[in-house]
């Protein structure tokens, strides 16, 4: 499925829900998490409605290559300097929440570092 009409992040994609936008071409859009865990929290996203990286077939590969690869700049032009996190929750057990597959791009001081 192309787009599923019960998603969030499909709505979101849509303009039906608002979103802080940091990037956003004719297959992918980036905005900021609702519930960021440090200063930046960014979702990476394709635009086409793919579930998990369960469904992900070697066809969406330059699609999820050009999502990481644009993750260094995105970071830099939010100020991350000394590092990031990228994760990819997938499945119940993975703690994914929302079921359209989606890049976390964490930076800035992490609330997990220790001292
Ligand atoms: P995950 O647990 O990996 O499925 O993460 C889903 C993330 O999506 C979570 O960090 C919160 C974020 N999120 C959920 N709903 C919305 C929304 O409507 N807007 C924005 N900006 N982020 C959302």
């Amino acid at each position: 499925m192309s787009h599923d009409p019960n998603c969030i992040f499909c709505k979101l994609v849509d303009g039906k829900i608002p979103s802080r936008k940091a990037y956003e071409d004719d297959e992918i859009l980036v905005f900021h998490d609702i519930s960021p865990w440090a200063p930046v929290h960014l979702l990476l996203i394709p635009k086409r409605h793919i579930p998990s990286m369960v469904e992900v077939t070697p066809a969406d590969a330059p699609l999820l290559g050009r999502m990481m690869a644009m993750i260094p700049k995105l970071m830099l032009d939010h100020g991350v300097t000394n590092g990031f996190r990228i994760m990819v929750n997938t499945g119940q057990d993975g703690g994914q929440e929302v079921a359209h597959l989606h890049l976390h791009a964490i930076g800035g001081p992490r609330p997990w570092a220790k001292g």
